[in-house]
């Protein structure tokens, strides 16, 4: 696992450097609108999918207008994706990741349902639609983080 980790970090170290002259290739951040992000395509847990958008000086990915959300969902290839709005801390408020004001939505007809009880950590494209879905935040699903420009 630890090892794993280290790996992780190695490639994104390397993504790092990359990035500078990559545009929106894969594996690179990707400026748009004043911010940069990534897509990671590996599976990872919502919590696992914030630290990892940490360890690159990021965040999980916040979407404040349908610009954002069309670009993103072009970077995310439509799979199902980890974004940065979560109501773990009081199901039914939701909050971005990095305390920015919720101006924008794009729940799928039906959602939040909460499903379960326990669905609190929302995707893009669900079932490959332009739209959200709460799901369990220990699913894996690729995940897209956002980090200021340098
Ligand atoms: C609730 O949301 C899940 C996806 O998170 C979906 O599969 C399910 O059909 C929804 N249930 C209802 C009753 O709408
Ligand atoms: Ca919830
Ligand atoms: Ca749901």
């Amino acid at each position: 696992m630890k090892l794993l980790l280290v790996c992780l970090l190695l490639a994104a170290v390397t993504t790092l450097t990359k990035g500078r002259r990559a545009l929106c290739n894969p594996g690179t951040w990707c400026p748009y609108g004043g911010r940069s992000y990534i897509f990671i395509a590996t599976p990872k847990s919502w919590a696992y999918a914030q630290m990892f958008c940490q360890s690159l000086g990021g965040t999980l990915a916040v979407i404040h207008n349908r610009n954002t959300n069309d670009f993103l969902r072009t970077l995310s290839s439509r799979m199902d994706t980890w974004i940065g709005f979560s109501d773990a801390q009081y199901n039914g408020v939701w909050l971005w990741i990095n305390s920015e004001r919720v101006v924008f939505r794009n729940w799928c007809r039906g959602e939040p349902n909460n499903s379960g009880g326990n669905q609190d950590c929302a995707i893009i494209n669900f079932k490959g639609e332009d739209c959200w879905d709460d799901e369990v935040c220990m699913a894996n699903r690729p995940f897209v983080c956002e980090r200021e420009n340098e």
